[in-house]
Formats: structure tokens, C-alpha cells, sequence
């Protein structure tokens, strides 16, 4: 049998430029995806939400805004996480900001620790407070896991060991270089990051996601999608509108998480930025996705 499903909210903005956010959890269950999941053969736990949270501008802490409540958001994501590896279940999490991603690891680095983390973004998320001026910790989170200099303490320091991340443990899948920092884009070639753009997930996403699978440590795995690295065009469901007319189309991504969370090693699947304002002028889009992560966590014969 399949390992039992948990899925946890994080209905947080804390960390963006604007709300919406914090609205995805509630409106994927509206879209009956638990429904959804249990028909693809799952059994399902709903564990609820982390606190939420509505971004506002936050004028005493400006280059990293939010930051005790982003802080505090990962952390519940990290117990909860915890909570589902002790009863040996999987886990979907639905944010929220990036930064969740890093609870994630939290918890299953404790649990394995050859745990690893595919990473489908299209920014590489190495900022910190010192590299960038908007002061969103949600394009900061693996600046934080890594532990990098210019770090803000608070997040760095939240986790079970320091830095929480390794380069090792990582692959990043969906990059766009032209949207990184000069900082992110010194900091990835330094430490050394593995990555693949979002060109080539666009146009290989079955080679480019099998050589990502390839790289990574042997123990749990962890998959996060920013749903920015989509083409916006195609589906217009993030925060950030970077992506119009680049990277992959909802169903090339479809493929990706399908392989990925089929991969024996896979135990979390979390969705970051998915702002569903977006979609108001086109709702199927929506609909599109809920059918997207359920066919990513769906039972097969081969995990029976
Ligand atoms: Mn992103």
C-alpha cells in the first residue's frame, strides 16, 4: 500500500511583495482536491493550517520584512512535517511563500539525514537582506538554509543544525538567470549549486528532470515547485509575472512533478507562490493544477 498523505496549509504572505499568498490553501480545498486526492487512491489526513498570515508592509524591519512570522510559519511547517514522518505518511504541503520549503527540510533532515531537495523555481532564492532592497524573505529562503553571509539571524538559526542545507543536497530546476541578482548568480557558482534552466526544463523536461533524480543523495526527497516557473502565459498562477512567454507549460511541469513525486525516495511535495488572484479573468487554470498535483501524489502499482 501507498504510504498515507497528510496534507498541511501554510497560509502565509508574510514573505511577499503584496497578499495573496496566504489564500491558496483554502482555495485548492475548495477546489475539492482532498476529494480529488482520495479518488486518485490516496488515503488522506488533512492536518489543517499554520497561523495565517497577510502580508503588510512591515517600515521597522524593511530589508527583511516579516520576519518573526515568516520565522514562525516555518517552524510550524516543520512540526507538522515532523509529525507526518513519525506515522511514516507522506506529505502535501500548500503554501504560502518559498520559505516553507525549508520546515520541510527541517523535518526530514531529522528523519534521514541523506535527505534531499528538488528545488523548481525559476529564481535561485540566494538573496538576503544585504544582496537585495525589497526586503521579501520569500526569494531568500535557501540563502537561509545555506546559511550564507548576510543571512538574517532569526531564520538562519531556526533550525535543527546549522547551516539546515548542504550544496549536495540540492538541484535546482527551472532557473532564469536573467531574473537572479548578481549576488545569486556569484553566490551559485561559488558554493557550487547544481542547476538546469528553465529553457531546458521548457523544452526537455523528462532528460532534465531524470538527471536532477540522478544527483540527489539517496535518502528522502523532497519536492517544491514555485509555480513562477511556469510560463504565465500559459498559467497565470504566481505572485511574480516574470514568466511571460518563458519557461514550462503547466503540462511540461505536470511531467516533471509526476516523475519526481513517483520517485521511490519521495516523501513531500510542496507548492509555493501560487497566488490564486491571478487566475480570476481565467479559473480553469486552477483546475488545470488541482489535476496536476493530484496526478503527481496519485496511487500506482508501482508504490502498491
Ligand atoms: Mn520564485
Amino acid at each position: 500500500m501507498p504510504r498515507d498523505l497528510v496534507v498541511v496549509g501554510a497560509p502565509t504572505s508574510a514573505g511577499s511583495y503584496a497578499p495573496g499568498q496566504e489564500a491558496a490553501p483554502r482555495v485548492l480545498r475548495e477546489l475539492g482536491l482532498i476529494d480529488r486526492l482520495r479518488a486518485a487512491g490516496r488515503q488522506v489526513r488533512d492536518a489543517g493550517d499554520g497561523p495565517l498570515q497577510i502580508w503588510a508592509p512591515d517600515r521597522q524591519h524593511p530589508r527583511a520584512q516579516n520576519l518573526a512570522a515568516a520565522v514562525r510559519a516555518v517552524r510550524t511547517v516543520a512540526d507538522q512535517v515532523a509529525a507526518a514522518m513519525d506515522q511514516d505518511a507522506d506529505v502535501l504541503l500548500i503554501g504560502g511563500n518559498c520559505t516553507i520549503a525549508l520546515g520541510v527540510m527541517d523535518a526530514l533532515i531529522r528523519h534521514d539525514p541523506d535527505a534531499g531537495l528538488l528545488y523548481v523555481d525559476r529564481h535561485f532564492d540566494l538573496n538576503t537582506p544585504v544582496s537585495s532592497i525589497d526586503g521579501a524573505l520569500d526569494w531568500m529562503g535557501l540563502a537561509h538554509g545555506l546559511d550564507l553571509p548576510g543571512a538574517a539571524e532569526p531564520l538562519a538559526a531556526a533550525f535543527h543544525r546549522r547551516p539546515l542545507l548542504t550544496p549536495g543536497q540540492l538541484y535546482l530546476l527551472g532557473m532564469d538567470p536573467a531574473a537572479a541578482t548578481p549576488w545569486e548568480r556569484e553566490q551559485a557558482q561559488l558554493l557550487p549549486l547544481r542547476w538546469a534552466p528553465h529553457t531546458d526544463l521548457a523544452a526537455a523536461p523528462d532528460t532534465t528532470v531524470a538527471r536532477a533524480l540522478d544527483a540527489l543523495p539517496p535518502g528522502a526527497l523532497a519536492v517544491h515547485i514555485d509555480v513562477d516557473v511556469l510560463d504565465f502565459t500559459d498559467a497565470p498562477l504566481a505572485e511574480s509575472t516574470d514568466g511571460r512567454n518563458s519557461g514550462p507549460s503547466l503540462e511540461a511541469v505536470a511531467g516533471v512533478l509526476d516523475t519526481a513525486c513517483h520517485d521511490p525516495r519521495a516523501r513531500v511535495l510542496s507548492i509555493g507562490e501560487l497566488n490564486p488572484a491571478r487566475t480570476a479573468g481565467h479559473p480553469e487554470t486552477l483546475t488545470r493544477f488541482v489535476a496536476c498535483v493530484t496526478n503527481a501524489l496519485r496511487a500506482t502499482a508501482a508504490a502498491a
